[in-house]
């Protein structure tokens, strides 16, 4: 249908992004094959690291205190100090209620108690259908971690996987603690030394490609700080070009660099602690033009490094840009990076993921997301239909498609 008015557009970029069924290309989720690992409930909604860390602004409790705290007493502290001494409009709190509210729950009625029994009620199998269905969410994409010992376990014995959780190999502790990550492969029956030899870079290769098969890994990822560069003389810029480059090129797969974390500045916040800083594009300019059968996935920590970053994806077909990654997935900020995306590079990004810890998170994370990026396209089309161009509602959603899932796919599917 041609699109002829502005209330047709609306209507039209409403439909289309609503019901578009993505894919998250990061989260911290987990299938129930791994236990714990899968966060879920009201409790953990409440523990999540973005509302510890804003709890302990309001309140003197001690740190070590509040960790020593049972879950639920945490949670009865979370909710006491954010929704009920203060007004709940940060984002990680409105999260919240965006939850409570799409489950049917009374929100306005602000009793914990009774969130609690409800969340009691449910099996975590049956609730991944329910979250999966009101997120409007085909897959997400696991972070996959083979050093992490209880993780391994799980693989190794091995499981059947829930077609909609994805895997992603993720390989901070290899790039970003080598000294650790040699100690640890070498316990593992991986003949490396501390030095990255030609024999230790083999050994590397093959750790990564065992991984890569067991996990059916579609990307290898790292988080780096902003002093990032490559390349330069470290055991970091070794392993990128000895071993993850290539054996990103053998297995097509990309290799995803999310950039500008400064870990655990404040200690006592434990997973709570990350800060962030301004880092350098120029290690993403130099892999992208210097390895060209490489394909890249970036997203960078600092807002200061947003339109760098957009920049250079216009030059390289080997880079894609994706989401707003943590402290800029806040509806200000995705506003202001998803226009600044649509006006560099059109079509060609994923717009976001949703980097969920906690499965209802997907509820809140993917319907704030999906509004500001409706708002945005609709401002982009009227624009165009402005100047006499017209637009038919498929096209819309062919967009759409592509912007929430299909050009993650198509880099996946590419050979360079
Ligand atoms: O390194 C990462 O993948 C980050 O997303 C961290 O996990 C961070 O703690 C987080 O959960 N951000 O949303
Ligand atoms: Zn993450």
């Amino acid at each position: 249908m041609l699109i002829k008015s502005e209330n047709e557009l609306r209507r039209a970029v409403e439909k289309a992004v609503d019901n578009v069924q993505l894919t998250d290309v990061h989260t911290h989720l987990f299938t129930p094959d791994f236990g714990n690992m899968l966060l879920w409930g009201i409790d953990e909604l409440l523990t999540y690291h973005y509302l510890i860390a804003e709890t302990m602004l309001h309140t003197d409790v001690p740190y070590s205190e509040f960790w020593d705290m049972p879950k639920r007493e945490q949670a009865n502290l979370v909710w006491d100090t954010l929704f009920i001494k203060n007004s709940p409009y940060s984002e990680a709190c409105r999260g919240v209620l965006t939850v409570l509210s799409r489950l049917g729950l009374d929100v306005g009625g602000r009793n914990l108690e009774e969130y609690r029994k409800f969340f009691e009620n449910l099996k975590v199998e049956e609730y991944i259908d329910i979250v999966f269905k009101k997120a409007g969410v085909k897959e997400i994409v696991m972070t996959n971690d083979p050093f992490d010992s209880d993780e391994v376990k799980v693989w190794q014995k091995g499981f059947e996987r829930d077609k909609r959780f994805l895997a992603a190999l993720r390989i901070d502790k290899l790039l970003n603690s080598w000294e650790e990550a040699c100690l640890d492969l070498k316990s593992r029956g991986y003949d490396v030394t501390n030095e990255i030899n030609s024999s230790t870079q083999k050994e590397i290769r093959r750790f990564l490609s065992e991984w890569i098969d067991r996990m059916n890994a579609l990307y290898m990822a790292v988080s780096l700080p902003p002093s990032f560069r490559f390349p330069e003389n470290s055991a970091r810029s070794e392993i990128i070009r000895e071993c993850i480059l290539p054996v990103s090129r053998e297995k097509n797969v990309p290799f995803a660099m999310m950039i500008g974390v400064k870990r655990g500045i404040n200690p006592e916040l434990k997973h709570a602690g990350d800060g962030l800083g301004k880092s350098g594009i120029e290690a993403v300019e130099h892999l992208c033009a210097a390895y060209p059968k490489n394909k890249f996935m970036v997203t960078m920590l600092s807002r200061e490094n947003q339109h760098e970053l957009c920049v250079t994806a216009r030059k390289f077909r080997n880079l894609l840009v994706f989401g707003c990654w943590w402290f800029l997935n806040n509806p200000s900020l995705i506003e202001e990076m998803t226009r600044m995306r649509f006006e560099l590079l059109g079509t060609r990004i994923i717009a976001q993921n949703s980097d969920c810890r906690v499965l209802v998170q997907l509820i809140y994370k993917w319907g704030h997301s999906r509004k500001i990026v409706a708002k945005v396209l609709i401002d982009k089309y009227s624009d165009i239909l402005d100047t006499g161009w017209f637009i038919e509602e498929n096209e819309i959603a062919r967009d759409v498609e592509k912007i929430f899932g299909q050009n993650f796919h198509d880099l996946l599917a590419c050979s360079l």
